[in-house]
C-alpha cells in the first residue's frame, strides 16, 4: 500500500477550499491532504481546522504570514517526507487544477514517472475561461525558459504535479530559492538536472472563478531574470556538450 499526500497551499481561499478537499476525496479517496496556510487573513485557516477535525486524512500547516508558494512549498515537502509518503502532490486550492484529472497523473507516476507535470500545453490539455494577455504570458514564459534553459517540456510552469518521495530527496531543494511561478520552474531545472524521469500529462486548467489572483508583475519578473541567469550559467555546459557530440 502506497500512501498519497496531496499539498494545497492557500493564501485567502475561504470560498475554494472545502469544494476543492471534497472534490480531492472524491477522487483520489485514499490520499490524505496538506493544506498549508500562510495565516490568510480572510480566516481560511480556520476552515482547514474545521476540515482536519471531521476527517483524519486532513491535516494543516499554519505558517506566520505570507512568505509565498515556494516557502509553503519547501515547508510542505518536509512535512510529507518525514511522514514517510510514497508520493507528493502539488494543487491549487483555487480549482485552477481538476482533482477528477489527479488520477491520470498518480497513473503515470504509478507506471514510473519521477515527476509528472499537469501540462496545458500538450494535444488534449489546454486552458478555460483565460484572457488572451494570460495565455500569452503563460505560452511565452514556458517558451522563453524551455529555450534558455534547453529543457524538453511543453509546460514548465505549470503547478498541478505529481513526485515521488525519492525524487524529491534526489532533488537539491535547499537550492530552490524562487517563489510564484519560478518556484515551479526552479523545481523542474534542479529535477531535469538531477536526471528525473519526468513525464508530461495533458491537464485542462480553469480559470478560478472564486478569490483572487496571487500572480503580480514582481513573481513574473522573478522568474524572468532568473531563468536568464540559469541559462547563462548554463552556456558553458551546453558548448561543452555540442563539442562532445560533435567531436569523432
Ligand atoms: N501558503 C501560501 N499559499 C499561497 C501563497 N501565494 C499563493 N498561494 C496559493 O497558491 C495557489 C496558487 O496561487 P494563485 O493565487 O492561484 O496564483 P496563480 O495560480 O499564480 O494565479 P492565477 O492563475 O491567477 O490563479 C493558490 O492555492 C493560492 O492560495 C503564499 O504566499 N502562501
Ligand atoms: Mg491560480
Amino acid at each position: 500500500m502506497t500512501a498519497t499526500l496531496v499539498l494545497i497551499p492557500t493564501y485567502n481561499e475561504r470560498a475554494n477550499l472545502a469544494a476543492i478537499v471534497r472534490r480531492v476525496h472524491t477522487a483520489v479517496p485514499d490520499a490524505d491532504i496538506l493544506i498549508v496556510d500562510d495565516a490568510s487573513p480572510d480566516g481560511t485557516g480556520l476552515i482547514a481546522d474545521e476540515l482536519a477535525a471531521s476527517d483524519e486524512r486532513v491535516h494543516v500547516l499554519h505558517r506566520p504570514g505570507k512568505q509565498g508558494l515556494g516557502a509553503a512549498y519547501a515547508d510542505a515537502f518536509r512535512w510529507g517526507l518525514e511522514r514517510d509518503y510514497d508520493r507528493l502532490v502539488e494543487m491549487d486550492a483555487d480549482g485552477s487544477h481538476q482533482p477528477e484529472q489527479l488520477p491520470a497523473l498518480l497513473e503515470a507516476s504509478r507506471a514510473g514517472a519521477d515527476l509528472v507535470l499537469g501540462s496545458r500545453w500538450l494535444p488534449g490539455g489546454g486552458i478555460e475561461n483565460w484572457p488572451w494577455h494570460r495565455r500569452l504570458l503563460s505560452r511565452g514564459g514556458s517558451a522563453y525558459a524551455r529555450t534558455v534553459l534547453g529543457l524538453p517540456y511543453r509546460d514548465v510552469t505549470g503547478g498541478f504535479r505529481v513526485f515521488t518521495a525519492d525524487a524529491l530527496r534526489r532533488i537539491r531543494r535547499d537550492d530552490v530559492h524562487s517563489q510564484g511561478y519560478g518556484f515551479q520552474v526552479d523545481m523542474l531545472w534542479h529535477a531535469h538536472r538531477a536526471g528525473l524521469r519526468i513525464v508530461e500529462v495533458p491537464i485542462t486548467f480553469i480559470e478560478r472563478t472564486q478569490g483572487r489572483s496571487k500572480m503580480t508583475t514582481g513573481i513574473v519578473f522573478e522568474a524572468m531574470w532568473r531563468v536568464t541567469l540559469w541559462g547563462l550559467r548554463n552556456v558553458p555546459a551546453r558548448f561543452r556538450r555540442a563539442a562532445d557530440v560533435q567531436r569523432p
